[in-house]
């Protein structure tokens, strides 16, 4: 029994080992367990934070880097908080119209479905892989997420489309700049950004720095720069070619084919690849129920494309991150006709 602890919780990267001021007998252990039981859960949370450093070496500290501090997790810098709790509440993305497909299903298919995006795509380099843990999943049927396989529908597109679109870039842009599609169509007036607001190019074809396969890489409503893009090279605009090559994409990307919807039980965690998929949080009933999540964000083997470059979306002078931008650029992503 003298290994009681890190036999619970080997001493890897994916555990934690806790020390007792005790002799190591079960009983004692047992004992001091039950006394302090909150130490053993905040370890426990801990090594979760701790799990994301597997995937990428480096896994963002969201104090440092552009992010509203309400949504930080106050002991551990790591966690990005989702959720309609204080000091988060972030409000859910609102139903789709109509709620429900003709035959009664959750609607995933953009746009029927909006708000499908990959995790800072304004960012060059972009990240790796996303953590997304369940603290207080909202009930069964509500709040999903759902993914789509960038792999898979790059690999269904039609050919004449492929070899269109195989040296193209999407432009991607920060919410709150004034660059979604909503605030275009809006007629909202188009903002000054400092240099590290500005949208970035990205391409459309990723290719996976380890598995080496092709994926398709952009977003829509509020991660795309619909002003001077969506895609560089094409008309730009609300109504122009290059959205309508975002609206061809995306509703192929997003057939139920290459589509999984996660319904989140307490305690889940979902490990995304944020080079190869798209993904999309669904409604929930925030006013009955509550819905917490924990995010870390990894990076760190972005590809090709990015060797050498220096974080685009980091102030070279200490300016602050969000300086000129409102507060609600978390929600506006999903807000759309
Ligand atoms: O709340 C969700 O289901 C998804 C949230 C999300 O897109 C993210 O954290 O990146
Ligand atoms: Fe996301």
């Amino acid at each position: 029994m003298r290994n009681f602890t890190s036999a619970l919780f080997h001493d890897s990267q994916l555990g934690v080992r806790i020390r007792f001021n005790c002799e190591l007998e079960l009983e004692a252990v047992v004992h001091q367990l039950e006394a302090d039981p909150q130490r053993l859960l905040e370890e426990f949370h801990r090594a979760r934070g701790l799990i994301s450093r597997l995937f990428g070496n480096e896994v963002e500290n969201y104090k440092k880097t552009p992010t509203p501090s309400h949504m930080i997790h106050k002991e551990i810098p790591e966690i990005l908080l989702l959720s309609n709790l204080p000091p988060c509440e972030r409000p859910p993305p609102s139903k789709p119209n109509p709620p429900l497909t003709i035959d009664g299903k959750l609607p995933t298919r953009f746009p029927h479905r909006r708000g499908w995006h990959t995790d800072q795509s304004f960012r060059r380099p972009p990240p790796d892989v996303s953590l997304f843990y369940a603290v207080i999943p909202s009930p069964l049927g509500q709040g999903q997420t759902l993914f789509a396989d960038g792999i898979a529908a790059y690999r269904n597109l039609p050919p004449n489309l492929r070899t269109k679109i195989r040296n193209m870039d999407g432009l991607h842009a920060l919410l709150g700049t004034g660059r979604s599609e909503q605030a275009v169509r809006a007629g909202e007036p188009i903002q000054k950004l400092l240099p590290h607001q500005e949208s970035q190019r990205q391409p459309l074809v990723r290719t996976h720095p380890v598995t080496g396969e092709n994926a398709l890489y952009l977003c829509e409503a509020g991660q795309m720069d619909w002003h001077e893009g969506p895609i560089i090279g094409l008309e730009p605009g609300v109504n122009g070619e290059g959205a309508r090559l975002v609206y061809e994409l995306m509703a192929h990307y997003t057939k139920s084919e290459h589509t999984y919807v996660h319904e989140w039980q307490k305690g889940d965690l979902v490990i995304y690849d944020n080079r190869c998929l798209i993904h999309a949080a669904t409604w929930y009933d925030s006013d009955k129920h509550t819905r917490l999540m924990w995010r870390t964000t990894v990076s760190g083997n972005p590809g090709t494309p990015y060797v050498g470059e220096t974080k685009s979306w980091l102030p070279e002078d200490g300016t602050d991150f969000l300086e000129g931008l409102g507060d609600g650029r978390w929600e506006s992503a999903t807000k759309l006709p």
